[in-house]
């Protein structure tokens, strides 16, 4: 049978990608038996051809109205299926579902009938959510990092940001490419309303959502970049426990230290990505369209050094901003505030 994957290389990438994610998360210990989710909003690669193809399920109902996802489409992991299989068999662990247009139901249409993780409901209902605020995010995950978790079992580590600003100062790394930390929810019954609402209520202020003795829920523009933000706060997780293994209590970076690390690293970054750019194409040598190697100063240094600042500065009674819009009056802000860091530096 034909793969939905064939001779559409840009679907086929975020498909591949979303398996070598898969395989990561076997290799970790994080996806036991059937544990974690992924689903990629696909639809910008969605052409006439896919749009024409039957459904191949039966209408199956979401169980709400998500007016934002009409005529969308979404790579899902299957239910009950393990990510140690969808590593290697993304299109029979996985499925294309097309939303219909009462944004309230969907179809299977490819390759397979394999049925949507029970978790479809509060994914989609996250998916709903980026679209409706303008985001460029597509990717969700879900998966049970092992140390991340362990760390819920402490209620210290449950209140606001105390595991956000520890795990920040465990290497530079992890504030630079987990700019907006870790929000933790308390516990609720997995697949449940009250878990995929309190998730996308954490998801205004974090990229990646703690729930409390589960797992994490991530979100990125691509699935690779979701797995990056929940890598670096794991490895910051680990980092802290030798450190306790080892006797001690981790001295931990002070702000100002990742401050200056962050923007030393972006700068070489910067450099070496626009030196190596024309090498920036895929296996089969067309272009890729995203990469999670590229250099984002946005994200990377202005996000964190505005973090930074209402600790730095206490007396301005700043507040952490949210999501960055370049509109005029943000642009005063950044310019106010880098003027700031280069006094500071
Ligand atoms: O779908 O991990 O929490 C598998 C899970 C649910
Ligand atoms: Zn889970």
């Amino acid at each position: 049978m034909k793969s939905i994957l064939e001779n559409r290389p840009e679907l086929a990438y975020e498909v591949n990608q979303a398996a070598e994610v898969a395989g990561y998360l076997w290799q970790k210990g994080w996806a036991e038996r059937n544990g974690g989710n992924i689903t990629l909003n696909i639809t910008e690669y969605v052409d006439d051809e896919i749009r024409a193809l039957p459904a191949i399920s039966e209408v199956k109902q979401i169980g709400k109205v998500l007016p934002y996802l009409k005529g969308c489409y979404f790579y899902c992991k299957g239910t009950q299926m393990r990510m140690r299989d969808l590593a290697r068999w993304p299109m029979a662990n996985g499925s294309i579902i097309r939303i219909l247009d009462d944004c309230a139901s969907y179809v299977i249409i490819a390759d397979q009938p394999v049925m949507p993780t029970s978790e479809l409901p509060s994914h989609l209902a996250v998916h709903n959510y980026l679209l409706e605020k303008g985001s460029p995010y597509r990717a969700s995950l879900h998966t049970h990092p092992i140390e991340l978790i362990a760390m819920t079992h402490n209620k210290k580590f449950l209140e606001k940001d105390v595991a956000t600003n520890l795990l920040w100062s465990m290497i530079p790394e992890t504030k630079a490419f987990c700019p907006r930390g870790l929000g933790i929810i308390p516990y609720e019954l997995p697949s449940s309303v009250k878990l995929a609402d309190a998730t996308i209520e954490a998801l205004n202020d974090y990229d990646v959502a703690m729930w409390e003795k589960h797992g994490v829920f991530a979100v990125d523009v691509d699935i690779m970049s979701a797995f990056d933000q929940v890598d670096v706060l794991n490895k910051s997780a680990l980092i802290y426990i030798a450190a306790k293994n080892m006797g001690f209590e981790p001295d931990g970076m002070s702000q100002e230290t990742g401050v200056k690390e962050l923007t030393e690293k972006y700068r070489k970054r910067f450099e070496a990505f626009y030196h190596t750019e024309g090498s920036n194409t895929d296996r089969k040598g067309s272009r890729r369209k995203r990469t999670e190697e590229s250099p984002s100063f946005l994200k990377e240094v202005i996000h964190s050094i505005l973090d930074t600042l209402p600790e730095l500065l206490p007396s301005m009674v700043l507040s952490k901003p949210r999501v960055i819009t370049l509109c005029t009056e943000n642009i005063a802000v950044l310019k106010h505030a880098l003027s700031l860091l280069v006094d500071f530096l």
